[in-house]
């Protein structure tokens, strides 16, 4: 062969399998990404269509020892249908201050441990509510040594930023409302809906 041919000839051949590889790995690493199950971090909000998954855990001993929601600073779309779940293993019970017991704002009703229940309780492990978006969720106390798991579904349908509590004097003090209940990162923190 001319060995100017051949030289173009192994060129092209290099081009070739350079090209192959590089699209050999790019597609690996695409089908890699698809495959990927790793849960979302928690509080995390992942989008699918209109619908976010939000996931909160309670630990009943936090720093300090104080119980502790894991996300206090909770960002959710605007009008978006929020499918909020809340795995707590927090066993110790508080009674409510007012009519927290009952689950308010809510699309269907609370799901405990997968179960559908009408739940109306004087004595539970902690609430989330937002008082400024009339959402009230009830979190009942878990086995000992276990959890439980409560669902919720709801629709935030104004924009700005909201302070979130626990309803149930779970903290520090005579009242149970210093410590955890009184201190951002613990039983308090805010919502920022974006529109
Ligand atoms: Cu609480």
């Amino acid at each position: 062969m001319d060995p100017v041919l051949k030289r173009i000839t192994t060129a092209m051949t290099v081009i070739m399998l350079v090209t192959l590889a590089l699209m050999f790995t790019l597609s690996g690493t695409r089908v890699a990404a698809g495959k990927s199950t790793a849960p979302p971090p928690l509080g995390a909000a992942s989008t699918t269509g209109r619908i976010v998954n939000v996931r909160l855990v309670i630990n009943a001993n936090g720093p300090h020892g104080w119980p502790t929601y894991t996300l206090s600073q909770l960002k959710l779309p605007d009008h978006a249908i929020i499918h909020l779940t809340i795995v707590n293993n927090d066993n110790g019970g508080s009674a409510l201050a007012g009519p927290f017991g009952r689950p308010e704002g809510l699309i269907g009703p609370e799901r405990v441990n997968g179960k559908a229940i009408e739940m109306s309780s004087s004595i539970v492990a902690h609430t989330f509510t937002v008082p400024a978006l009339g959402l009230n969720i009830v979190v009942p106390a878990a086995p000992n040594h276990g959890t439980v798991t409560v669902e919720a579904t709801f629709r935030v349908t104004r924009a700005g930023t909201f302070r979130w509590q626990c309803m149930a004097p779970c903290g520090t003090g005579g009242t149970g409302w210093s410590g955890p209940m009184a201190t951002v990162g613990y039983m308090t923190g805010n919502v920022e809906v974006q529109a």
